[in-house]
């Protein structure tokens, strides 16, 4: 082949390639069937920390730790109960508290008068009884922008849905640290598309470099 010929070739096949690098990031957000039931989340707690969920219907009394690691987090994040169970926060690391943001009419996450909560010394707990069906959602009141938050299913009453991989939580790339937009990677895709065209066209069109002289010719 020529050497045009092979600078065409190399132009279609790096477009190609970036095709392929942007259909790869809508697969890779769909999960595989098989799949468990689970309580349908409020997008409050899609970002939240640890994100974690677990099943603990049966169980009369659970514990959920507050800052563990010194994270600002709740583990398990998402966690599903029967009526009646006693959810124990225990807390781990110093500094933080726990403020409902919703919970059903009637809802006991809120044990405090007025809404106030004082920050809970390392070492203590906060006892909840949940009683009331529905979903509930709180926080960490200092670092809730820094998505300390969680969520409390109670109940057969909630909604549910059927989701993938045996109830684990897929993989979200912000929950390793690393700030993410969907929209990066199309636009950096177009962006490569661009260069690796405009350079193809360049090349083709004043492709003899001088240092290409001399040689064979
Ligand atoms: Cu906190």
């Amino acid at each position: 082949m020529n050497r045009r010929d092979f600078l065409r070739t190399a132009g279609g096949a790096a477009g190609g390639a970036s095709a392929v690098a942007a259909g790869a990031g809508t697969a890779a957000a769909q999960e595989g069937g098989g799949g468990s039931v689970q309580p349908v989340w409020p997008s409050y707690v899609s970002d939240a920390n640890n994100g974690s969920y677990e099943d603990l219907r049966g169980q009369s009394e659970v514990t959920v730790q507050v800052g563990p690691d010194g994270n600002f987090s709740f583990a398990p994040t998402k966690i599903w109960i029967e009526s009646g169970t006693t959810v124990v926060f225990e807390f781990v690391s110093p500094g933080h508290n726990v403020k409902p943001t919703e919970q059903p009419d009637g809802g006991s996450l809120d044990g405090t008068e007025g809404g106030q909560f004082a920050t809970i010394a390392e070492g203590e707990t906060y006892e909840a009884t949940l009683e009331t069906g529905g979903m509930y959602t709180y926080n960490c009141a200092p670092h809730e922008g820094q998505g300390m938050k969680g969520a409390i299913a109670v109940g057969e009453d909630v909604e549910t849905e059927e989701v993938g991989g045996g109830g684990q939580t897929p993989l979200n790339p912000e929950h390793m640290g690393v700030p993410f937009h969907p929209h990066y990677v199309g636009i950096s895709t177009i962006v490569m598309m661009v260069v690796s065209l405009l350079f193809t066209f360049f090349l083709l069109k004043y492709g003899e470099s001088p240092n290409a002289k001399g040689g064979n010719n």
